[in-house]
């Protein structure tokens, strides 16, 4: 006799939670995104744990029916690698805003991408501090007048592509909310990449965020990197494009290597499958941990 495996639809992973996001905030659309990325990835939702900081954005893991840890600011990427040891047969995702990943997470970062844990990382990046109503965040764009910066912003913004690329991230792309299509294909592609992945969303904060209609009007002024005919195996060339991270939009698969070593959890894994011999689970963790 056959079994058939069941299929799961978008709404399968939409909780009873009501988002209390603002009305037009981009976060809505990136969720919608989320939503039918899993679908089409398929994995029941007690498979999946969901990660989060603090911020509007990270409020997302409580709209789906997934493992949600809303945890503290700044911190969604390690417990999520802990997560992702301990049980890493689980679909583990992160998710935050810019200021949760790049400011007070941002040393977490570079640490992620080198573990290369097979965790999706998804920034909501609205290029302020939407929770806190409002703030300079670190991609906040130079000359940006906000309540903490009367005169315009005098620093540079963080640029989240050029960051994780030049440490070495796998997996680097970047979609907006108002090509819902678009953005489901890159998370869906993310979650399948075999190691650490890394998806930066333009989700415009339309309540404190920059008032600029192009912010809010990407469809029109997006690009297409497939359509450009970037070759997304290339890190320099993704290097290149991320350069205009601020002034162009692109949309798609900045990076993918084309042959990903082994993730952590995968290493780990087969290591401790080599080791079933042992007496003890604590001698398997400290063998598995150190080589001999
Ligand atoms: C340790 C700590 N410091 C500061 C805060 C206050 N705080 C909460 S959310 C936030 C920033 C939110 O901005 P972002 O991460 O970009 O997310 P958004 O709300 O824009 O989605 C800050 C500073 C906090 N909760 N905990
Ligand atoms: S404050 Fe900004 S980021 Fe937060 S829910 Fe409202 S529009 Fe979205």
């Amino acid at each position: 006799m056959t079994t058939s495996l069941p299929t799961f639809q978008a709404k399968d992973y939409k909780s009873d939670l009501k988002p209390i996001w603002c009305p037009g905030c981009g976060d809505f659309g990136v969720l919608q995104g989320i939503y039918r990325a899993l679908a089409a990835i398929n994995r029941p939702p007690h498979e999946i744990a969901f990660v989060s900081g603090i911020g509007c954005s990270s409020r997302i893991p409580g709209y789906t029916t997934a493992y949600g840890f809303n945890s503290v600011h700044g911190r969604a990427l390690p417990i999520a690698q802990g997560i992702k040891l301990a049980k890493p047969d689980l679909l583990v995702l992160v998710a935050g805003g810019d200021g949760d990943g790049f400011s007070i997470g941002g040393g977490h970062v570079p640490h992620a991408i080198r573990r290369n844990a097979d965790i999706t990382y998804i920034v909501m990046d609205n290029q302020i501090y939407g929770l806190t109503k409002g703030q300079l965040s670190p991609t906040s764009p130079r000359g940006l007048k906000t309540v903490t910066s009367e005169y315009g912003s005098f620093e540079n913004p963080v640029n989240p592509l050029l960051y994780t690329l030049a440490y070495g991230a796998g997996f680097v792309a970047q979609g907006t909310p108002s090509d819902m299509a678009g953005l489901a294909a890159i998370i869906e592609e993310a979650i399948r990449f075999p190691g650490f992945s890394f998806v930066n969303v333009q989700s415009p904060c339309v309540t404190f965020g920059e008032d600029d209609q192009q912010a809010r009007d990407h469809k029109a002024h997006m690009k297409s990197l497939a359509a450009l005919g970037h070759d997304s195996t290339s890190r320099l060339a993704a290097m290149d494009l991320a350069q205009a991270y601020g002034t162009e939009l692109y949309t798609g698969v900045f990076y993918k290597d084309p042959n990903p070593p082994p993730s952590l959890d995968r290493l780990i894994v087969e290591r401790q499958q080599s080791l079933v011999s042992k007496a003890t689970p604590r001698e398997r963790i400290f063998d598995t941990l150190v080589q001999k």
